[in-house]
C-alpha cells in the first residue's frame, strides 16, 4: 500500500515518471539503428533536440544534493521510558541538537526542532524530538534513514524533490500516538507490514501549549530485509533526513532553492576499544610486566583482564583491576605460565569491547653455573733493552758464533742443525 505523505498534499513527494524526452530517445534509438546515410544525420539532429529534456533529467540526477550539516551523537544510557514525556532524568546523558527545518514553499520560514538520542545495551536506538507548535497542530514527524547506499536521500527531479528509493522511514503519527514503519518505494512511502516486512519501532508523544514531545525507540537491526530497516551496531553511523508536517506546512531539511538536502549523521557513540601494545619482552624472567594501551577519550577508566588461556570472551570474566591510567604494572606473576591480557575502556554507562589480546611467557632464567675463574697472573712485560751485547759460544766443531742478543734464538737453532749434520755425516 503506497501512502502519500501529509494530508492531501502529495506535491512534494509524488512519483515522477520518465520525461517525454527520455521516451523519445528510447524510441529514436531503434529508428536510428535502421537508418542510413543522410537520413541518419538528419535523425541525429532530431534526436538531439528531443534529448534535451533527457539531458536535463540526467544532470539533476547525478548531482550530489545531500549535504551533511550536523551530527546526532547517540549516547549510551539507561533506557528512557517511551511515554512521550521527555523527562530530564531519563534524557540527561543526551546531547541536544538543534535541527533547522525549512518551509518548502517559503524557505525563509524556518522551524528549529531539538533532537536527542540515546541507546542502551538492548541494541535499541532512542530518539527524543521537541517540535515547537506555535499554535498549530503537528500532523506527522518523519525520520528517514539512508539504507540504500546508492540512492540519495532526496532527488531533485523535474517535478520537484522526491525521496530516494530503498530508504527506511519511521513515521510518527500524533493522531494515533504511535510510530509506523515504512520504506521508500518508487518515490512513495510503503508500509513495511504490507510488503512482507515487520512493523518495527515504537513511539509516543505528549504536548503542551508550546511544543510537541515525541519519544521513539528503534531497534538497531530488525532482521527485516524487506521493509528496508536500519541495520547498525555500536560505533556505527547512519545518515538521516528529518521532516514534519505541521498543519499545511511541510517543514523539512530540503533547501529547495539550492536543490540541496541537508541531513544529519547519527553516530552510535559506543566506547571505542583500546589497543593493547605488544608486551615486551614477550618472555619475562621476573614475573613483572608492564601493559600499555592508547587513551580513549570518553573512557573514565580501564578494566584489565588476565587469564592463563587465550581470552575470546570477557562476559564471564572478572577484571583483575580497574585503573585510570593507560598503563599497568602487573607484578609477581608465578613462573612457567603464559599470561593473556585484554583491556576494556569503561565509563559510567558502558564498557567497550575488549582490546586485542596481549600475552607474555613468564619463565625463570636458565640456572647460571658459577665457575671460579682461574687466578689471573699478570706477567709484567719483558723489559726491552736497546743495549747490544755479544754472546760467544764454542761448538763442538769449533765454529764460533758471535750474535746479538736479539737474534740469539735463531742462531742457536742454526747451531743445533749444524751439530746434527755433523753427527750424521
Ligand atoms: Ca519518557
Ligand atoms: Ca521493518
Ligand atoms: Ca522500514
Amino acid at each position: 500500500m503506497v501512502v502519500q505523505m501529509g494530508k492531501d498534499s502529495p506535491k512534494l513527494f509524488r512519483k515522477i515518471y520518465l520525461s517525454v524526452g527520455y521516451l523519445n530517445y528510447r524510441i529514436g534509438f531503434w529508428r536510428f539503428i535502421m537508418l542510413q546515410g543522410k537520413r541518419r544525420i538528419i535523425f541525429i539532429i532530431i534526436i538531439l533536440i528531443f534529448l534535451n529534456p533527457f539531458l536535463l533529467y540526467t544532470k539533476v540526477n547525478v548531482e550530489a544534493t545531500d549535504v551533511k550539516v550536523s551530527t546526532i551523537h547517540s549516547i549510551e544510557s539507561e533506557k528512557p521510558t517511551i511515554d512521550g514525556a521527555i523527562d530530564i532524568d531519563e534524557w540527561k546523558e543526551a546531547i541536544p541538537l538543534t535541527v533547522t527545518f525549512y518551509d518548502l514553499d517559503d524557505q525563509s520560514n524556518t522551524l528549529d526542532i531539538t533532537v536527542y538520542s540515546l541507546f542502551d545495551n538492548s541494541y535499541a536506538l532512542y530518539l527524543g524530538i521537541v517540535i515547537p507548535l506555535e499554535g498549530e497542530i503537528l500532523d506527522s514527524f518523519l525520520i528517514m534513514f539512508k539504507t540504500n547506499a546508492t540512492e540519495e536521500l532526496v532527488k531533485f527531479e523535474l517535478s520537484g524533490p522526491e525521496l530516494g528509493d530503498g530508504h527506511d522511514l519511521k513515521y510518527f503519527d500524533p493522531d494515533n500516538n504511535s510510530t509506523e514503519d515504512y520504506f521508500i518505494k518508487d518515490g512513495g512511502m510503503d508500509e513495511d507490514r504490507y510488503s512482507g516486512g515487520t512493523d518495527d519501532g515504537t513511539g509516543k508523544c505528549t504536548n503542551d501549549s508550546a511544543n510537541i514531545y515525541i519519544e521513539m525507540a528503534i531497534p538497531f537491526n530488525t532482521g527485516d530485509s524487506i521493509g528496508c530497516d536500519i541495520a547498525i551496531d555500536y560505533g556505527d553511523s547512519v545518515d538521516c533526513f528529518l521532516y514534519a508536517y505541521r498543519e499545511d506546512t511541510i517543514f523539512s531539511q530540503i533547501r529547495i532553492d539550492d536543490e540541496e538536502t541537508e541531513y544529519c549523521e547519527l553516530v552510535i557513540e559506543k566506547l571505542e576499544a583500546p589497543v593493547l601494545e605488544e608486551i615486551s619482552p614477550s618472555i619475562d624472567a621476573d614475573g613483572n610486566v608492564t601493559l600499555e594501551w592508547n587513551n580513549i577519550i570518553q573512557a573514565d577508566s580501564y578494566n584489565i583482564y588476565r587469564e592463563t588461556s587465550i581470552i575470546t570472551d570477557i562476559s564471564e570474566l572478572t577484571p583483575i583491576v580497574n585503573v585510570v591510567d593507560t598503563y599497568y604494572d602487573d607484578s609477581n606473576l608465578p613462573n612457567n605460565e603464559i599470561y593473556f591480557f585484554v583491556i576494556t575502556a569503561v565509563n559510567q554507562y558502558s564498557e567497550s569491547n575488549p582490546s586485542n589480546v596481549g600475552y607474555v611467557t613468564v619463565t625463570p632464567p636458565p640456572e647460571t653455573v658459577t665457575e671460579t675463574p682461574p687466578p689471573v697472573t699478570e706477567t709484567p712485560p719483558p723489559e726491552t733493552t736497546t743495549q747490544n751485547f755479544t754472546l760467544t759460544t764454542t761448538l763442538e766443531n769449533g765454529i764460533i758464533f758471535g750474535v746479538s742478543a736479539l737474534s740469539v734464538g735463531v742462531v742457536l737453532t742454526v747451531a743445533v742443525v749444524a751439530i746434527r749434520r755433523k753427527r750424521l755425516g
